[in-house]
Protein backbone atom coordinates (compact mmCIF):
# COMPACT_ATOMS: atom_id res chain seq x y z
CA UNK A 1 0.00 0.00 0.00
CA UNK A 2 2.70 2.40 0.97
CA UNK A 3 5.41 0.75 -1.28
CA UNK A 4 6.13 1.32 -4.37
CA UNK A 5 7.80 -2.14 -4.90
CA UNK A 6 8.40 -5.40 -3.46
CA UNK A 7 11.61 -4.76 -2.37
CA UNK A 8 13.62 -4.29 1.20
CA UNK A 9 16.53 -2.34 1.65
CA UNK A 10 18.40 -3.91 4.57
CA UNK A 11 20.40 -1.68 6.71
CA UNK A 12 22.85 -2.94 9.27
CA UNK A 13 24.17 -1.26 12.68
CA UNK A 14 27.10 -2.59 14.11
CA UNK A 15 26.62 0.16 16.84
CA UNK A 16 26.44 -0.56 21.15
CA UNK A 17 27.27 2.76 22.04
CA UNK A 18 23.53 2.94 23.30
CA UNK A 19 24.57 0.89 26.46
CA UNK A 20 27.63 -0.77 28.06
CA UNK A 21 27.32 -4.53 26.93
CA UNK A 22 30.05 -5.35 24.21
CA UNK A 23 28.82 -7.78 22.06
CA UNK A 24 25.64 -6.17 20.52
CA UNK A 25 27.11 -4.54 17.73
CA UNK A 26 28.03 -8.27 16.06
CA UNK A 27 24.05 -9.12 16.09
CA UNK A 28 24.18 -7.59 12.33
CA UNK A 29 27.00 -9.68 11.16
CA UNK A 30 25.36 -12.69 12.77
CA UNK A 31 22.07 -12.25 11.80
CA UNK A 32 22.97 -11.48 8.10
CA UNK A 33 25.53 -15.08 8.21
CA UNK A 34 22.56 -16.89 9.21
CA UNK A 35 21.08 -16.48 5.93
CA UNK A 36 18.41 -13.52 6.24
CA UNK A 37 18.92 -11.53 3.12
CA UNK A 38 18.38 -15.27 1.32
CA UNK A 39 15.27 -16.02 3.08
CA UNK A 40 13.82 -12.52 2.32
CA UNK A 41 14.52 -13.40 -1.52
CA UNK A 42 12.85 -16.61 -1.16
CA UNK A 43 9.82 -14.77 0.20
CA UNK A 44 9.98 -12.82 -3.37
CA UNK A 45 11.66 -9.50 -2.01
CA UNK A 46 13.95 -7.71 -3.84
CA UNK A 47 17.08 -7.54 -1.28
CA UNK A 48 19.00 -4.31 -1.46
CA UNK A 49 21.35 -4.60 1.65
CA UNK A 50 23.63 -1.34 2.32
CA UNK A 51 26.60 -3.83 3.50
CA UNK A 52 28.39 -4.01 6.73
CA UNK A 53 29.28 -0.25 7.37
CA UNK A 54 31.68 0.46 10.23
CA UNK A 55 30.60 2.79 12.16
CA UNK A 56 34.09 3.09 14.55
CA UNK A 57 35.08 5.89 12.62
CA UNK A 58 32.05 8.03 13.75
CA UNK A 59 33.68 7.80 17.50
CA UNK A 60 34.62 11.02 18.44
CA UNK A 61 38.12 10.78 20.09
CA UNK A 62 36.25 12.31 23.93
CA UNK A 63 32.71 11.63 24.28
CA UNK A 64 32.10 12.98 28.00
CA UNK A 65 28.44 12.89 29.53
CA UNK A 66 26.38 15.31 28.38
CA UNK A 67 24.74 15.69 32.05
CA UNK A 68 24.12 12.01 32.15
CA UNK A 69 23.82 10.98 28.76
CA UNK A 70 27.08 8.51 27.85
CA UNK A 71 28.31 8.36 24.23
CA UNK A 72 25.70 11.47 23.36
CA UNK A 73 27.96 12.76 20.51
CA UNK A 74 28.54 9.11 19.28
CA UNK A 75 25.27 7.67 19.75
CA UNK A 76 23.97 11.13 17.69
CA UNK A 77 26.79 10.68 14.90
CA UNK A 78 25.61 7.40 14.24
CA UNK A 79 21.50 7.54 14.22
CA UNK A 80 21.72 10.62 12.08
CA UNK A 81 22.97 8.86 9.70
CA UNK A 82 20.96 5.85 10.08
CA UNK A 83 18.03 8.16 9.54
CA UNK A 84 19.67 8.78 5.96
CA UNK A 85 19.87 5.37 5.18
CA UNK A 86 16.13 4.58 6.27
CA UNK A 87 15.07 7.64 4.40
CA UNK A 88 17.18 7.02 1.41
CA UNK A 89 15.67 3.32 1.02
CA UNK A 90 11.56 4.61 2.30
CA UNK A 91 12.25 7.36 -0.58
CA UNK A 92 12.58 4.82 -3.12
CA UNK A 93 9.85 3.13 -2.05
CA UNK A 94 11.46 0.38 -0.54
CA UNK A 95 10.78 -0.94 3.30
CA UNK A 96 13.29 -0.28 4.93
CA UNK A 97 14.92 -3.31 7.67
CA UNK A 98 17.41 -2.23 9.95
CA UNK A 99 19.65 -5.06 12.15
CA UNK A 100 20.90 -3.59 15.55
CA UNK A 101 22.75 -3.00 17.73
CA UNK A 102 21.15 -0.97 20.37
CA UNK A 103 17.95 0.41 20.65
CA UNK A 104 19.72 3.47 20.60
CA UNK A 105 19.69 3.11 16.79
CA UNK A 106 15.73 3.57 16.86
CA UNK A 107 16.00 7.31 17.43
CA UNK A 108 17.51 7.14 13.91
CA UNK A 109 15.05 4.81 12.18
CA UNK A 110 12.00 6.12 13.03
CA UNK A 111 13.39 9.96 12.65
CA UNK A 112 14.26 8.40 8.46
CA UNK A 113 10.33 7.05 8.66
CA UNK A 114 8.55 10.20 9.26
CA UNK A 115 10.63 11.77 7.09
CA UNK A 116 9.40 10.46 4.32
CA UNK A 117 5.91 9.25 5.80
CA UNK A 118 5.40 11.61 8.31
CA UNK A 119 2.00 9.90 9.20
CA UNK A 120 3.08 6.93 10.19
CA UNK A 121 1.91 4.79 13.78
CA UNK A 122 4.70 3.49 15.51
CA UNK A 123 4.51 -0.07 16.87
CA UNK A 124 7.36 -0.85 20.06
CA UNK A 125 7.32 -4.28 20.80
CA UNK A 126 9.55 -4.56 24.17
CA UNK A 127 10.15 -5.38 27.69
CA UNK A 128 11.19 -1.32 28.41
CA UNK A 129 9.60 1.69 27.16
CA UNK A 130 12.98 3.79 26.22
CA UNK A 131 11.20 6.72 26.92
CA UNK A 132 13.25 7.85 29.66
CA UNK A 133 14.70 11.78 28.62
CA UNK A 134 17.87 13.12 29.93
CA UNK A 135 16.49 14.40 33.03
CA UNK A 136 14.77 10.98 34.63
CA UNK A 137 17.59 8.52 33.14
CA UNK A 138 19.10 6.86 35.95
CA UNK A 139 22.03 4.39 33.94
CA UNK A 140 22.69 7.66 31.12
CA UNK A 141 22.08 4.68 28.32
CA UNK A 142 20.67 6.28 26.07
CA UNK A 143 18.90 3.26 24.56
CA UNK A 144 16.72 3.70 27.53
CA UNK A 145 15.81 6.93 26.15
CA UNK A 146 14.72 6.84 22.02
CA UNK A 147 11.56 7.54 22.75
CA UNK A 148 11.75 10.79 24.48
CA UNK A 149 13.94 12.48 21.80
CA UNK A 150 11.30 10.95 19.02
CA UNK A 151 8.07 12.94 20.98
CA UNK A 152 10.45 16.08 21.94
CA UNK A 153 9.75 15.57 25.00
CA UNK A 154 13.74 15.33 25.86
CA UNK A 155 14.18 18.72 26.21
CA UNK A 156 17.11 21.06 23.94
CA UNK A 157 20.28 18.76 23.91
CA UNK A 158 22.70 20.83 21.41
CA UNK A 159 24.21 17.39 20.55
CA UNK A 160 21.04 16.03 19.28
CA UNK A 161 20.50 19.34 17.21
CA UNK A 162 19.84 17.35 14.49
CA UNK A 163 16.54 14.98 15.88
CA UNK A 164 13.09 17.04 15.27
CA UNK A 165 10.20 15.73 17.07
CA UNK A 166 8.36 13.76 14.76
CA UNK A 167 6.40 11.27 16.61
CA UNK A 168 3.12 12.37 18.22
CA UNK A 169 2.13 10.42 21.42
CA UNK A 170 -1.02 8.92 19.83
CA UNK A 171 0.81 7.56 17.14
CA UNK A 172 2.55 5.44 19.22
CA UNK A 173 1.85 2.13 20.91
CA UNK A 174 3.45 0.07 23.20
CA UNK A 175 3.41 -4.52 23.37
CA UNK A 176 5.62 -6.22 26.04
CA UNK A 177 5.97 -3.82 28.65
CA UNK A 178 7.35 -5.18 31.90
CA UNK A 179 10.32 -3.20 32.91
CA UNK A 180 9.26 0.47 33.25
CA UNK A 181 10.98 2.97 35.63
CA UNK A 182 8.73 4.82 37.25
CA UNK A 183 9.84 8.33 35.51
CA UNK A 184 9.02 6.80 32.74
CA UNK A 185 5.86 5.78 33.62
CA UNK A 186 4.67 9.05 35.20
CA UNK A 187 5.48 10.27 31.24
CA UNK A 188 3.12 7.56 29.53
CA UNK A 189 0.59 8.32 32.26
CA UNK A 190 0.97 12.36 31.87
CA UNK A 191 1.26 12.32 27.59
CA UNK A 192 -1.85 9.57 27.57
CA UNK A 193 0.29 7.00 25.78
CA UNK A 194 -1.04 3.57 24.66
CA UNK A 195 0.61 0.85 26.29
CA UNK A 196 -0.15 -3.14 26.01
CA UNK A 197 1.99 -4.40 29.20
CA UNK A 198 2.47 -7.98 29.52
CA UNK A 199 -0.41 -7.78 32.04
CA UNK A 200 -2.89 -7.03 29.01
CA UNK A 201 -1.35 -9.53 26.87
CA UNK A 202 -2.18 -12.31 29.80
CA UNK A 203 -5.81 -10.62 29.96
CA UNK A 204 -6.78 -10.03 26.77
CA UNK A 205 -4.71 -12.24 24.51
CA UNK A 206 -2.29 -11.47 21.66
CA UNK A 207 -4.61 -11.10 19.38
CA UNK A 208 -6.89 -8.78 20.71
CA UNK A 209 -3.68 -6.66 22.02
CA UNK A 210 -2.36 -6.66 18.54
CA UNK A 211 -5.62 -5.50 16.96
CA UNK A 212 -5.86 -3.22 19.30
CA UNK A 213 -2.42 -1.85 18.86
CA UNK A 214 -2.68 -1.57 15.40
CA UNK A 215 -6.29 0.11 15.02
CA UNK A 216 -4.35 2.18 17.53
CA UNK A 217 -1.86 3.79 15.51
CA UNK A 218 -2.93 2.92 11.70
CA UNK A 219 -6.94 3.41 12.29
CA UNK A 220 -8.34 1.22 9.43
CA UNK A 221 -5.06 0.76 8.19
CA UNK A 222 -4.83 4.04 6.68
CA UNK A 223 -1.26 4.90 7.93
CA UNK A 224 1.90 3.34 7.50
CA UNK A 225 3.50 1.57 10.37
CA UNK A 226 7.18 1.49 11.75
CA UNK A 227 7.40 -1.46 13.82
CA UNK A 228 10.18 -1.55 16.24
CA UNK A 229 11.06 -4.76 18.09
CA UNK A 230 13.50 -5.12 20.56
CA UNK A 231 14.13 -8.76 20.98
CA UNK A 232 14.19 -8.44 24.80
CA UNK A 233 10.12 -8.46 24.54
CA UNK A 234 10.53 -12.45 23.96
CA UNK A 235 10.56 -14.34 26.77
CA UNK A 236 14.69 -14.94 28.29
CA UNK A 237 13.85 -18.84 27.68
CA UNK A 238 12.74 -18.02 23.77
CA UNK A 239 15.41 -15.16 23.21
CA UNK A 240 18.22 -15.11 25.59
CA UNK A 241 21.04 -13.31 24.10
CA UNK A 242 20.20 -9.76 24.23
CA UNK A 243 21.71 -7.90 27.13
CA UNK A 244 18.53 -6.45 29.59
CA UNK A 245 16.70 -10.20 29.78
CA UNK A 246 13.80 -9.43 31.92
CA UNK A 247 11.60 -12.44 32.60
CA UNK A 248 7.93 -12.71 32.40
CA UNK A 249 8.08 -12.23 28.29
CA UNK A 250 6.35 -13.02 25.17
CA UNK A 251 6.37 -16.50 24.39
CA UNK A 252 7.80 -17.42 20.61
CA UNK A 253 4.10 -17.37 19.29
CA UNK A 254 2.94 -14.44 20.59
CA UNK A 255 6.28 -12.36 19.69
CA UNK A 256 5.62 -14.04 15.94
CA UNK A 257 1.79 -13.30 15.98
CA UNK A 258 2.38 -9.83 16.29
CA UNK A 259 4.65 -9.55 13.07
CA UNK A 260 2.59 -11.59 10.68
CA UNK A 261 -0.65 -9.24 12.58
CA UNK A 262 1.49 -6.38 11.32
CA UNK A 263 2.60 -8.24 7.84
CA UNK A 264 -1.14 -8.59 7.42
CA UNK A 265 -1.97 -5.03 7.59
CA UNK A 266 -0.51 -3.93 4.23
CA UNK A 267 0.93 -0.53 6.08
CA UNK A 268 4.60 -1.82 7.29
CA UNK A 269 7.69 0.43 5.98
CA UNK A 270 9.88 -0.09 8.20
CA UNK A 271 11.05 -2.43 11.16
CA UNK A 272 13.97 -2.19 13.39
CA UNK A 273 15.39 -5.64 14.91
CA UNK A 274 16.81 -4.63 18.15
CA UNK A 275 19.70 -5.68 21.34
CA UNK A 276 20.27 -9.18 19.70
CA UNK A 277 23.68 -9.70 20.88
CA UNK A 278 25.78 -13.12 20.10
CA UNK A 279 28.58 -12.26 22.95
CA UNK A 280 26.03 -13.30 25.83
CA UNK A 281 25.27 -16.53 27.17
CA UNK A 282 26.22 -19.91 25.56
CA UNK A 283 26.75 -20.79 21.31
CA UNK A 284 23.15 -22.79 21.97
CA UNK A 285 21.47 -19.61 23.38
CA UNK A 286 23.02 -17.44 20.80
CA UNK A 287 21.94 -20.13 17.58
CA UNK A 288 18.35 -19.48 19.49
CA UNK A 289 18.03 -15.73 18.89
CA UNK A 290 19.78 -15.51 16.26
CA UNK A 291 17.36 -17.80 14.81
CA UNK A 292 14.16 -16.33 15.93
CA UNK A 293 15.43 -12.65 14.97
CA UNK A 294 15.40 -14.20 11.19
CA UNK A 295 12.22 -15.34 11.60
CA UNK A 296 10.31 -12.75 13.30
CA UNK A 297 11.52 -10.71 10.51
CA UNK A 298 10.12 -13.05 7.75
CA UNK A 299 6.72 -13.18 9.35
CA UNK A 300 6.46 -9.35 9.20
CA UNK A 301 7.69 -9.84 5.73
CA UNK A 302 5.24 -12.03 4.87
CA UNK A 303 6.02 -15.44 5.96
CA UNK A 304 3.25 -17.42 6.50
CA UNK A 305 2.34 -20.84 8.46
CA UNK A 306 0.64 -22.40 5.60
N1 LIG B 1 14.98 1.72 31.71
C1 LIG B 1 16.34 1.37 31.84
C2 LIG B 1 17.26 2.51 31.41
O1 LIG B 1 16.82 3.56 31.08
C3 LIG B 1 16.66 0.14 31.03
C4 LIG B 1 16.37 0.30 29.59
C5 LIG B 1 16.92 -0.43 28.64
N2 LIG B 1 17.06 -1.65 28.09
C6 LIG B 1 16.79 -1.96 26.81
N3 LIG B 1 15.99 -1.16 26.10
N4 LIG B 1 17.16 -3.00 26.33
O2 LIG B 1 14.84 -1.67 25.66
O3 LIG B 1 18.44 2.37 31.41
MN1 LIG C 1 14.45 -1.37 23.66
MN1 LIG D 1 14.34 -3.70 25.90
MN1 LIG E 1 14.45 -1.21 35.52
Amino acid sequence: KFLKQQSVGVIGVPFSGGQPRDGVDQGPLKIIEFGLLNQLEELGWQVNFDGHRDYTTMQPAVDPPVGKLLNARYVSAVTESVASSVSSHLKQGSLALTLGGDHSIALGTVSGTMAIHPDAGLIWVDAHADINTPETTESGNIHGCPVSFLLGIAGQIKEFNWVKPCLSPERLVYIGLRDVDAGEKKILREHGIKAFSMHEVDKYGIAKVVEMAIEHVSPNRSRPIHLSFDVDALDPTVAPSTGTPVRGGLTFREGHYICEAVHETGCLVAMDLMEVNPSLEDDQAVFQTVTIGCSLVRCALGETLL
